[in-house]
């Protein structure tokens, strides 16, 4: 184990508020993760803040007709509510725009510099000669060379997930004036990379460094080692660390010709999380330094699947390039999160807007924190909806816990004026755990303990859901203690047992308290404040817990008074429900009349490579007519028809089902590839290929001649 923790969380841009996406993706995970190393006692420091450079910045600014700095200033400030709001318990939420981090990513910048670690190039660059601008990242977007997307960005190609240069863009426009930009040269400092690329590859993938065992690879989850390997397997070329920009932080002035140009963002925002640092230790009188320098320091970045090469591969390139710092230990990335079956897209407001949310659902903010780690993207791609939320609240949240606790309080209210009855250790009893099986005290203390120790060592991994599962399979077995006990009934008959069950089934709420804290902030305040327990402090309560539980002790002994019972959770109605789907209906129609009053973007396959006259006149195509159409048994796709060529008629498969109805091709005239090579498919030999139109949607069109033209005839 580690002496301490540095957590961090990416730093979102302050160009927009925050939705669940973002929340699911980076932020609820590292909440969770570090308020559970705060209950176990350990040294952790949890650092965020604004990242208030780069083109996403000045092109919404631009957008909204004002200035980055107003941008900027506006969603600070909601962001920073937000996550306060849903319970982000950053220990500083800091700021790129702050002058301490203008400083630090300098001195990191020159010291880069002064090591040798960048090469200067002038290169040609895009430039848009209307608005007077260099073009790199999000200002210039072209065709991808990879996908063929015709909007993908100078940086990254959002459709494939590549990542590009400007120069690699077919058919480039500048997004500021669109027009064609022309080349200029400009000088600027690139970083390295190939050559960290062999150190990386073996840090990744072996956890090592010069012989050194940094961290277990095995912990790394598959999705971050797979997207890492793809980029270090496309071959590493130094990248350009500097931009031609009026925005963004100054390079350094003692460097030549660095007159007008800004660091890339991806170089100071991540320096950002050492300047959020730096900006705790200033106002709790700590010293920064151990927690980003000293290897008995666990660095651990939590961030969504599109930052994940730039936190597990150029970052540490960074970091590993000055030389004085520490690199992380694991950056356990989260997938994408939908909505009701879409991607969720802040441009198309196809979203929940957590601020939103916190003022629609005020007081139930724990509620949808449950949903969501429950639904969390660990592995693969999840979905949030809201009928799955309403169930989770409803069945899990209500039925399941609040029901628990609330049936604790009230039967300890009823039988013993809310004084914790004394317990028998040799009182005979059901456990809990499985039905029909007898209850021994200390054991039933015993399998709280280990349900609170799995718990954690499900955090540890970083799989939350199954952390969360544990926490709830203790409220389940505290419902079945009072299930198969039935102290209701046994109050009459049995009212020695009924003590002891009660006292057992307290200690289940108590250990409930501090379980739930890492997932559910307010429950765990409210449920300390119905037991009449000392509030978390989130400084070793749940170590503490463990020992006492260990020791065979009650976290609430006998004779203790509990405080009234509350509502810990309420149901959510349908019609709560149904008016946010109706919200997210309305968004829908608003986008399509957008779409519908704006003309359609068409994307264009890119040409295929040029071919000779030769090879256009080896292909014999012919026109002809469908005498006969059915399905294709077990195949989707396939429909087998008979097509009257003339001088003979074929059999031909052709991948239409999807589209016609047998009946509606019969009689169809169409055009034939007549000379290739059959081919079975499903059993069936096709003996040619009906020519298709396709659209930008997919939907397909037939190829035909006029009207009642003769079958047979040669197509040129
Ligand atoms: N702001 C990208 C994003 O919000 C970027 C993360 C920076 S982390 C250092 O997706
Ligand atoms: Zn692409």
């Amino acid at each position: 184990m580690k002496k301490r923790y540095l957590v961090t969380a990416a730093l979102p841009y302050a160009n927009g508020p925050l939705h669940i996406g973002h929340l699911a993706g980076a932020y609820l995970p590292a909440d969770i993760y570090v308020r559970y190393l705060r209950l176990m006692g350990r040294d952790v420091v949890f650092v965020c803040g604004s990242d208030e450079h780069g083109a996403a910045i000045t092109v919404k600014a631009r957008k909204e007709g004002t200035t980055p700095q107003a941008i900027v200033d506006k969603y600070h400030v909601l962001l920073r509510d937000t996550f306060q709001k849903i319970g982000i318990s950053f220990d500083v939420y800091h700021r790129t725009s702050a002058p301490l981090h203008h400083e630090t990513s300098q001195e990191f910048f020159m010291k880069l510099y002064e090591k040798g670690e960048f090469s200067e190039e002038t290169t040609e660059q895009y430039y848009d000669e209307v608005a007077g601008q260099f073009l790199a990242d999000r200002y210039i977007i072209g065709t991808c060379p990879v996908c063929a997307n015709p909007d993908a960005y100078g940086d990254q190609c959002e459709k494939c997930g590549s990542t590009l240069s400007p120069t690699e863009l077919k058919d480039p426009r500048s997004t500021l004036s669109g027009s064609t930009p022309v080349k200029r040269p400009t000088k600027h400092w690139f970083l390295r990379l190939d050559q960290h690329e062999n150190w990386l590859r073996e840090w990744v993938n072996n956890g090592t460094l010069n012989g050194e065992q940094l961290h277990d690879p095995a912990q790394w989850k598959n999705h971050v080692l797979g997207q890492c390997n793809s980029w270090l397997d496309q071959g590493f070329q130094p990248r350009a660390m500097t931009r031609d920009l009026d925005w963004g932080i100054d390079v350094p002035k003692q460097i030549p010709d660095s007159a007008g140009k800004k660091l890339y963002v991806w170089f100071d925002a991540p320096i950002g999380y050492i300047s959020a640092t730096k900006q705790w230790a200033i106002d709790n009188n700590k010293d920064w330094k151990p927690y980003w320098q000293d290897p008995e320091t666990a660095l651990i970045h939590f961030v969504g699947k599109d930052n994940i090469v730039f936190h597990c591969l150029i970052f540490p390139a960074i970091l590993k390039a000055n030389g004085d710092y520490i690199l992380p230990v694991n950056v356990p990335a989260n997938q994408f999160l939908n909505l009701e079956g879409r991607k969720l897209s802040t441009s198309k407001n196809w979203a929940v807007w957590v601020h939103e949310y916190c003022e629609e659902f005020k007081g139930q903010e724990d509620a949808l924190r449950y949903n969501m780690i429950r639904k969390m993207p660990e592995q693969i791609d999840s979905e949030f909806t809201w009928k799955g939320f309403q169930e989770t609240n409803n069945n899990e949240l209500v039925n399941n816990l609040a029901n628990f606790v609330n049936r604790v309080l009230v039967l300890t209210h009823k039988y013993y004026e809310g004084v914790t009855p004394e317990a028998d250790q040799n009182q005979a009893f059901k456990s809990g755990w499985e039905a029909d099986t007898n209850g021994d005290f200390s054991n039933e203390i015993a399998r709280i303990r280990a349900k609170l120790l799995e718990m954690g060592d499900f955090i540890e991994a970083f799989q939350l859901r199954e952390g969360l599962r544990s926490v709830m399979e203790l409220s389940s077995a505290g419902n079945a203690l009072l299930q198969f006990n039935e102290p209701w009934k046994a109050v009459k008959t049995d009212p020695e047992q009924v003590k002891t069950v009660m006292h057992l089934a307290l200690q289940y709420v108590a250990a409930l308290s501090v379980a739930v804290r890492p997932f559910l902030p307010d429950a765990a305040d409210k449920l300390r404040t119905m037991l009449q327990l000392p509030a978390l402090r989130e400084q070793g309560d749940l170590s503490d817990l463990l020992d006492q539980l260990g020791r065979s002790e009650s976290p609430v002994p006998a004779g203790h008074r509990i405080g009234a019972a509350e509502h810990l959770f309420s149901r959510i109605p349908d019609e709560v429900i149904e008016a946010q789907i109706q919200k997210l209906q309305a968004t829908d129609l608003a986008n399509q009349q957008a779409t519908a009053n704006t003309p359609a973007t068409i994307t264009y396959a890119p040409l295929k490579e040029t071919i000779t006259f030769d090879d256009f006149a080896k292909m014999d195509i012919r026109t002809g007519k469908i005498l006969t159409a059915e399905k294709v048994e077990k195949s989707k796709k396939l429909l087998k028809l008979s097509v009257d060529l003339g001088f003979e008629t074929r059999t031909i498969l052709s991948g239409i089902a999807e589209h016609f109805e047998p009946e509606a091709v019969v009689g169809q005239q169409v055009v034939v590839l007549a000379n290739l090579a059959p081919r079975v498919m499903m059993g069936t030999e096709s003996q040619g290929m009906i020519l298709m139109a396709e659209d930008a949607d997919g939907k397909l069109s037939f190829v035909r001649p006029t009207d009642g033209w003769p079958s047979g005839m040669g197509v040129r």
